[in-house]
């Protein structure tokens, strides 16, 4: 398949290629949690959560690879470092009681996925305590056990989660498709330059696209696959 991208034309085949949702979260998306107490206003991210949707269910329905991460800590927070613990000087910080359960701790009401975007039986849900989506993670393993080559994201924050993760895989010897209203961040400066930042210099992380142009594609597979599984 094909899907116009910049800079050029992004080639995969869903077989190979995964969608990787990150950190579609309570505590990011929602007042009350993690990306308030930071002090951001969290209604910018909201806007990326129904094309993801829609791409999401698009990527079931073509047989794609779906895998969904979550930032988030142990409850005994021995995985979150001294660091991060500190940084930002919060009144209301990683592990203190908010109003969707402990901030950023696994297992609380705020550090799970949106309903919108809840994962299905099958899809891999990487928790991971840093930013990126592979540090401490068994991403690197599920995907090289399914032959993934390319990734499809989606998430939030642009700037944050969305770029460590890409920078990482490309590294990685992944390539990276990033649909731009599928990635939310607080700061529209932030969003636009991240954004840029993939694209330029020839894709020096990855493609940029959008829901729209992805769909676009999807749809005419899933129509051809239908169109040959009853032709039988
Ligand atoms: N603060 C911010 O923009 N992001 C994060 O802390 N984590 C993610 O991006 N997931």
């Amino acid at each position: 398949m094909t899907v116009q991208a910049e800079p050029y034309e992004f080639e995969f085949d869903p077989k190979t290629a995964a969608l990787l949702i990150i950190d579609m979260q309570r505590d990011f998306v929602y007042r009350g949690g993690f990306g308030e107490a930071l002090g951001n206003d969290t209604s910018l991210l909201l806007k990326a959560v129904p094309p993801t949707e829609r791409v999401l269910k698009a990527a079931r329905r073509a047989g794609m690879f779906v895998a969904h991460t979550r930032e988030g800590h142990r409850a005994d927070l021995s995985d979150l470092p001294r660091a991060k613990r500190a940084r930002g000087r919060l009144k209301v910080g990683i592990g203190d009681p908010g109003p969707m359960g402990r901030i950023l701790v696994r297992g609380e009401h705020g550090h799970d996925i949106v309903d919108e975007l809840r994962p299905m039986p099958g899809e891999p849900v990487v928790d991971k305590p840093g930013k990126g989506s592979f540090y401490a993670t068994d991403l690197d393993t599920i995907l090289r056990t399914r032959g993934i080559q390319q990734l499809i994201v989606c998430g939030v924050t642009t700037e944050v989660c969305v770029h460590t993760t890409v920078r990482e895989a490309n590294d990685r010897g992944y390539d990276c498709l990033v649909l731009e209203d599928c990635v939310g961040s607080y700061f529209a400066e932030f969003q636009d330059a991240g954004i840029k930042m993939i694209k330029a210099q020839g894709g020096i992380f990855g493609w940029v696209s959008d829901s729209t142009r992805l769909l676009e594609v999807l749809g005419k597979g899933q129509t051809a696959r239908e169109a040959s599984s009853a032709r039988g």
